[in-house]
């Protein structure tokens, strides 16, 4: 396949934009190549500039449940655009969808909207410890919430979990409130608790792990976090990618998770820039301008990424049976790829929740980071550039997840088939 517009593009990107890209993910690092220029989506399919067109497992990192270009999603931004798009002021709208994540979030009394994950998990966290008045938090190893300072962090050494800046810029002495453990180990949490529970704020989480490649939860560990409220920590499910994903209720609904703050965005903004923040009043009337905790956006709520949501939400909401076909597409497709790479004899895991999945090249079973990262990603490289030129466009790093739209289906799962015995 050739892509020589996308070529000179990527050149001329370098020359005005660190990397030529607007997020690192999609500079192809973790692959290698040139990235293909996207310039139209339709559904499940996506073209590049030189008029190739792809299956697209990415989906823009997960907004695009309903698929590219969904034309309800376009008919309401365009109806909205047309009145004006942003008045920082508030908005019908904003009222709109934070009921709607209210039907999907039983347990929100009160939504804040934001522009990005990052934002949201950024202010979650600000509360939390505003909420508690304690001065550390606790994320996961391959955990990714966003790039706010203090979640840069990795483990660092020693006993105490105390974390390491794991990017230029952050400062060590912030990093050091950062405790990191590895997901799905509850002995060590429930050790945590025991010796520092009490000045912890917070504990935040992937309720079902999508930046390692997929991990899934055990019930063990699902219980000790659940632990935290009894050393008065305030539980935060990240739910920016699950959310909307799993169930219309998210990982919470799927799994009956019971959080005291639920992070929000992709899907809620239906591919446009918004995200969320909620949890029960108490918690949440901390926030300026009712409490002491501050938080702002020019963009917040506006109109258009509102509309957006709202119109995806409201999709969702009246299809259910859109998660049975998910769940259906997505267990077709895993069974097709364990029995290629079964039958080509190659060693391999596939973790997958619904219509979210990874594929591991390892013997054993990857439920923790650490086994994540001992996998063969240079066979994953292969298997990445085999689909791609094949028109099959996967997520180009082993620590991400594929993704599944509505759109994804029996036609779908068949050339993706066709296109890994091809490669392989
Ligand atoms: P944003 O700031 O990128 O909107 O959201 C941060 C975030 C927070 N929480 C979770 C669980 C997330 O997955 C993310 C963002 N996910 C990545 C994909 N793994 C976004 C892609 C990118 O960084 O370009």
């Amino acid at each position: 396949m050739e892509r020589p517009l996308s070529e000179g593009l990527f050149a001329e990107a370098q020359k005005h934009i660190p990397g030529g890209v607007s997020s690192p993910v999609r500079a192809f690092k973790a692959v290698g190549g040139t990235p293909p220029f996207l310039v139209r989506g339709e559904g499940a399919y996506v073209w590049d500039a030189d008029g190739n067109r792809y299956l697209d497992y990415v989906l823009s990192w997960g907004p695009l449940i309903l698929g590219h270009a969904h034309p309800e999603v376009v008919r309401r931004i365009q109806e909205v655009a047309a009145q004006g798009f942003t008045f920082g002021a508030p908005h019908p709208l904003e009222v709109e969808l934070a009921k709607a994540v209210k039907r999907a979030y039983p347990a929100l009394e009160l939504v804040r909207f934001v522009s990005s994950g990052t934002e949201a998990t950024m202010s979650a966290l600000r509360l939390a410890r505003g909420y508690t008045g304690r001065p550390y938090i606790v994320k996961f190893r391959g955990n990714y919430h966003g790039h706010a300072d203090g979640l840069l962090v990795e483990a660092g050494s020693g006993a105490l979990t105390l974390g390491v800046p794991s990017s230029a810029g952050v400062p060590r002495e912030y990093a050091r409130l950062t405790l990191v453990l590895e997901y799905n180990d509850p002995e060590a949490l429930r050790a945590l608790l025991k010796e520092r529970g009490e000045e912890i704020a917070a504990i935040i989480f992937e309720p079902v792990v999508g930046n390692a490649g997929v991990l899934i939860p055990t019930e063990e560990f699902l219980e000790a976090l659940h632990q935290a409220r009894e050393y008065g920590i305030l539980l935060i499910a990240d739910e920016v990618m699950t959310g909307f994903r799993l169930a219309f209720g998210g990982a919470t609904e799927r799994l009956g998770l019971k959080p005291d703050l639920v992070t929000l965005g992709k899907i809620l903004g239906g591919g446009l820039p918004a995200a969320a923040y909620g949890g029960r009043r108490e918690v949440m009337e901390k926030v300026a301008p009712l409490g002491p905790v501050y938080q702002a956006g020019t963009l917040s709520g506006n109109p258009l990424a509102m509309a957006a949501g709202l119109a995806t939400l409201e999709i969702l909401e009246k299809n259910p049976d859109y998660y049975a076909r998910l769940e259906e597409v997505g267990a077709k497709l895993e069974a097709g790829l364990k029995a290629i790479l079964s039958r080509k004899g190659i060693p391999h895991a596939v973790n997958r929740v619904g219509s979210m999945l990874t594929v591991f090249f390892t013997e054993g079973p990857v439920r923790t980071f650490a086994e994540a990262k001992r996998t063969d990603t240079e066979l994953f490289r292969r298997f990445f550039h085999g689909l791609l030129d094949q028109g099959v466009y996967w997520p180009p790093s082993n620590f991400e997840a594929a993704f599944l739209s509505i759109l994804h289906g029996e036609e779908e799962v068949a050339m993706t088939l066709e296109a890994l015995a091809k490669a392989l």
